[in-house]
């Protein structure tokens, strides 16, 4: 278990579209744990593999925000939408790899999902509220998809200025 760097933007594999995970093996479990330290340091209540480099289909979750209350870690490997609701919920979103900026997103209110858990096996769940916010912005990661993405031109590309100044920033000598 260990908390690994996090990817931010606009480093480009952020783009990358995530490959499908043959079977998951101790070693995918192990990923997943990690994952779920780095995203309880954070904090934040969802992670795909790639904000930490790794190319593939795995995504957590733990939706308790309450930090007094048990942790509720959720583990989805190969995570598919195979139905969406014609209704659509708008929902403030953030992510881990574009701190600090919040923007309302529209998407389907409800999802049905299919995929992997721990054990490697199939499930299929229908997701509502928070939950299903949360894991169409995570598949949305697995497809090199980001919710700025999901935004105004113009919103966006305010957003990726920033970030790139910001990074250059970071890299000039002192
Ligand atoms: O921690 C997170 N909070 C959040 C809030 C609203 C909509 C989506 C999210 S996911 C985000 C963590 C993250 O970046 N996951 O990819
Ligand atoms: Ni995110």
């Amino acid at each position: 278990m260990a908390v690994r760097p996090l990817i931010y933007l606009p480093d480009p594999l952020l783009k990358r579209v995530s490959l499908p995970v043959d079977a998951v093996t101790d070693d995918i479990r192990a990923l997943m744990d990690d994952m779920l330290d780095t995203m309880y340091a954070a904090p934040g209540i969802g992670l795909a593999a790639i904000q930490i480099g790794v190319a593939k289909r795995v995504v957590v979750m733990d939706l308790v925000k309450d930090e007094d209350k048990p942790h509720e870690p959720q583990y989805f490997v190969n995570p598919e939408i195979i139905a969406a609701s014609e209704e659509t919920a708008d929902y403030e979103e953030g992510c881990l790899s574009i701190p600090e900026v919040f923007e309302n997103v529209t998407r389907p209110k409800t999802v049905r999902i299919r995929y992997l858990d721990r054990d490697g096996e199939l499930k299929e769940e229908d997701c509502e509220g928070l939950m299903a916010t949360c894991i169409q912005h995570e598949i949305d990661h697995l497809n090199g998809v980001l919710f700025i993405d999901r935004i105004s031109r113009l919103k966006r590309d305010r957003v990726v200025k920033k970030f790139t100044k910001a990074m250059k920033a970071s890299r000039e000598p002192v």
